[in-house]
């Protein structure tokens, strides 16, 4: 049995774990557990992550939960200086970037996504939709920005920021990103990755396998 445990079904923030364990070449053991009673909200889940959310890690015996607190954690502790930036200001740039991805864009997309694509198509909210690109359009030109004048957020080389910001935006990449062109490119380069692309198949099969109901469980619990 590996050492390393990821809960979650791949459809979840989940992914953002899968992604980082496959960029990093980890041997690790993948238990596709649903939101909900019988799984996040199980008493055995629960022990582990209180909060009754997906995704959550064993590591040996150390249990961790917030996906991008996994994702720095898992690549520090792994990727000798490449994924994870050695440079103590570098590093600081990775956090501004994960932090700035969960406070500025996580719900945004998540909304769209979910009114644009995911729910069924008459229970979609048209205004909701529209006002969710209303608030991610400022934060994604500061992106576009950043990456119009490197290849990656760092600089030349791929590093955990932009696996963390690239993940929490991937649904993104069926919006009509074309007012972000660099946005667009940058997010198209992060995800074509073969680790992305190994952890994208494992999320749009748990995504097509998603009931309905599921769906909609997911917008009314958290008010999306
Ligand atoms: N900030 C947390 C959010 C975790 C989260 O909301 N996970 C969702 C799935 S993507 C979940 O488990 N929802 C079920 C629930 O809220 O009951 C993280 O990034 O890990």
């Amino acid at each position: 049995m590996s050492d390393l445990r990821i809960y979650g079904i791949a459809r979840t923030r989940a992914f953002r774990a899968l992604w980082i364990a496959m960029e990093l070449g980890l041997d690790y053991e993948h238990l596709p557990i649903e939101i909900g009673e019988a799984g996040a909200k199980s008493p055995e889940f629960l022990e582990l992550n209180p909060n009754g959310r997906l995704p959550c890690i064993v590591d040996d015996d150390f249990v961790l939960f917030e996906s991008l607190a996994i994702t720095l954690y898992l690549a520090k502790k792994h990727s000798n200086g490449k994924l994870y930036p050695g440079r103590l200001e570098d590093e600081a740039k990775a956090w501004q970037w994960t932090m700035w991805a969960l406070t500025e864009v996580d719900r945004g997309v998540n909304i769209w996504s979910l009114h644009a694509i995911r729910l069924p198509v008459d229970e979609r909210d048209a205004a909701k939709r529209d006002e969710a690109l209303k608030v991610v359009a400022a934060p994604f030109r500061v992106l576009d920005a950043a990456v119009a004048k490197q290849t990656y957020l760092l600089g030349d080389e791929f590093t955990v920021a932009d696996l963390n910001v690239a993940a929490v935006i991937s649904r993104a990449i069926e919006m009509d990103l074309s007012a972000v062109p660099n946005l667009k490119a940058w997010l198209a380069r992060c995800l074509a990755r073969p680790a992305a692309q190994k952890a994208l198949t494992l999320k749009t099969k748990a995504d097509n396998e998603t009931p309905a109901e599921v769906t909609r469980h997911i917008a009314r619990i958290n008010r999306l």
